[in-house]
């Protein structure tokens, strides 16, 4: 069922909902730099950019504020965190719908984009009590040995157009309670919801009261806006989330400068299908892994091993589901699917389709849908069946593909779902625990995240997120990523009135 409009003029809801939120207009009406809806394909900013010089200013304004907020105790700073939580929750449903105007989200997935922010605020707001180090045993008498963790500076965070504001807010309530100044250089395709999203921090701090002017600023602008943070001596931390291109520039430019990178870059996840699997549970967690948010989530599930015995079985309900589901306008409809980004998106889609043709695949969706939009790029989700793993399977095309590929060994589908140049997310699909177990053991998945009976996509903030190989190796969010925001320092102290060096070393100087 394809789900056609009703109601454009898109931009002049935007600009109502900045205009709530209490953006300034001219910072969106007057400039040079455009944005468009993916949903309509409708013009909704003229945006005011930052100059080369101006983004150079802005970061030292953020290494004086830094110099400040370091001192500031950390369950205080968490104070601010939490303010920002209630302040999220306030404009949840405005900057959720922002969400869907600007990056084309379902209502759901908008509105679960700034829940994810209000959770990380919450987890970020207990840890501000709990930025622990260790002690540790010394060999010496009278000696102690410690650790302790101090805010590292200005941390820079460059974030993609598929989760605008989520990764922003990943990144800085963690840099905050930290002790951090945070910088951000939003995708070029979703700069409103930054502008929304910054206003609404600037409401936490009027509230917060006393923080140092400049904590947090957003640098509009292209990527050459990008580049002056990514080399800025007083930016020790960038996290930047995109592609494996874009990442293979930042990390050597980072290391140059012996500045720490936190990549979270792409994905080419993939899930399992054993014999003794739920079908029913699977072809759920399958079809939102694969279809949802248009296949544009790093998560997003792009290659499927189905085992041979279960392969009828479960195939051809997936190829209904595909067949069957809505896409459409999300401001506008009950959709399941909106639109790709843009035009380049849907092109890329339909290269990776003719090439997996040219591979042996068939195919199953993938054309272009017409929901009254000259403009949006809206299409039907593609399902692939290939004969085997090769050509465009082994890359991430960011669109809604999946490549579903028989398998008949264990061992040996292990080995085809790590042979990716990525390593971000996985999911195997059995109720046997010999095969699950394995999948999540050190000669199993080699992703950062390894999932049993869930799909691919979808992680809460609670666990670290990222992954290995071509995706980075960063992590952020939950578990102990915030170490990666500090620098540690190890403390030995001497309380007796001797000398002892280490390892039994004596230097007696007359
Ligand atoms: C991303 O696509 O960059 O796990 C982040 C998920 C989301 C985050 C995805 N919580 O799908």
């Amino acid at each position: 069922m394809n789900i056609a409009a009703k109601t454009p003029s898109v931009a002049a809801e935007a600009a109502a909902i900045l205009e709530k939120l209490g953006v300034d207009k001219a910072l969106y009406t007057e400039g040079d730099m455009s944005s468009y809806s993916p949903v309509t394909g409708e013009k909704i900013g003229s945006l005011k950019t930052v100059s080369a010089d101006e983004a150079a200013k802005k970061i030292e304004k953020a290494h004086v504020a830094f110099r400040a907020w370091r001192l500031v105790p950390a369950p205080k700073r968490g104070e601010l965190v939490r303010l920002l939580g209630e302040e999220l929750r306030a404009a949840k449903d405005d900057l959720g719908r922002l969400v869907s105007i600007e990056a084309g989200k379902i209502r759901s997935e908008g509105l679960g984009e700034v829940q994810e922010m209000i959770d990380i605020c919450d987890f970020a707001v207990g840890l501000s009590r709990q930025l622990y180090g260790l002690t540790i045993a010394t060999e010496r008498p009278g000696h102690r040995m410690m650790e302790t963790w101090h805010p590292l500076g200005v941390v820079g965070i460059i974030s993609a157009f598929n989760f605008p504001v989520a990764v922003w807010s990943w990144n800085a309530a963690l840099a905050l309670i930290c002790g951090d100044a945070v910088i951000w250089k939003p995708s070029e395709k979703t700069p409103l919801t930054a502008l929304a999203s910054q206003v609404i921090l600037d409401r936490a701090l009027a509230r917060f009261g006393d923080a140092p002017e400049g904590l947090s600023q957003v640098l509009i602008g292209d990527r050459t806006i990008g580049e002056i943070l990514v080399d800025h001596p007083k930016v020790p931390l960038v996290s930047a989330t995109g592609s494996t291109r874009m990442g293979r520039e930042v990390g050597p430019r980072l290391a140059k400068r012996f500045a720490r990178a936190i990549l979270e870059l792409g994905g080419n996840n993939a899930g399992i299908v054993c014999p003794s699997a739920d079908l029913d549970m699977a072809l759920r967690a399958i079809a939102f892994g694969a279809m949802g948010t248009a296949g544009q989530r790093c998560t997003t599930l792009r290659r499927l091993f189905v085992h041979k015995s279960v392969y009828d079985q479960l195939v051809p309900r997936l190829k209904k589901a595909y067949q069957s589901v809505s896409v459409g306008d999300p401001l506008h409809s009950s959709a399941l699917v909106g639109p790709l980004i843009d035009k380049a998106a849907f092109d890329n889609m339909q290269k990776a389709i003719a090439e997996a043709k040219a591979h042996g695949g068939s195919v199953t969706g993938g054309e272009r849908i017409d929901v009254g939009y000259a403009d949006g790029y809206y299409a039907k989700p593609a399902l692939v069946e290939m004969p085997k793993q090769a050509g465009p399977v082994m890359e991430e095309t960011f669109a809604p593909i999946l490549y579903v590929m028989p398998y008949n060994d264990f061992d040996a589908v292990i080995d085809e779902h790590n042979a990716v140049a990525a390593g971000l997310s996985s999911s195997i699909f059995t109720r046997d625990m010999q095969e699950s177990e394995r999948f999540l053991a050190a000669d199993g998945s080699d992703c950062g995240i390894a999932n049993v009976n869930i799909g691919t996509s979808g992680a809460e903030i609670g666990g670290a997120f990222g992954g290995e190989k071509e995706t980075g190796g960063g992590r952020e969010s939950g578990s102990d990523a915030w170490r990666a925001y500090m620098r540690r320092a190890t403390n030995t102290v001497n309380y007796s009135k001797a000398l002892p060096l280490a390892q039994g070393v004596s230097f007696d100087i007359e």
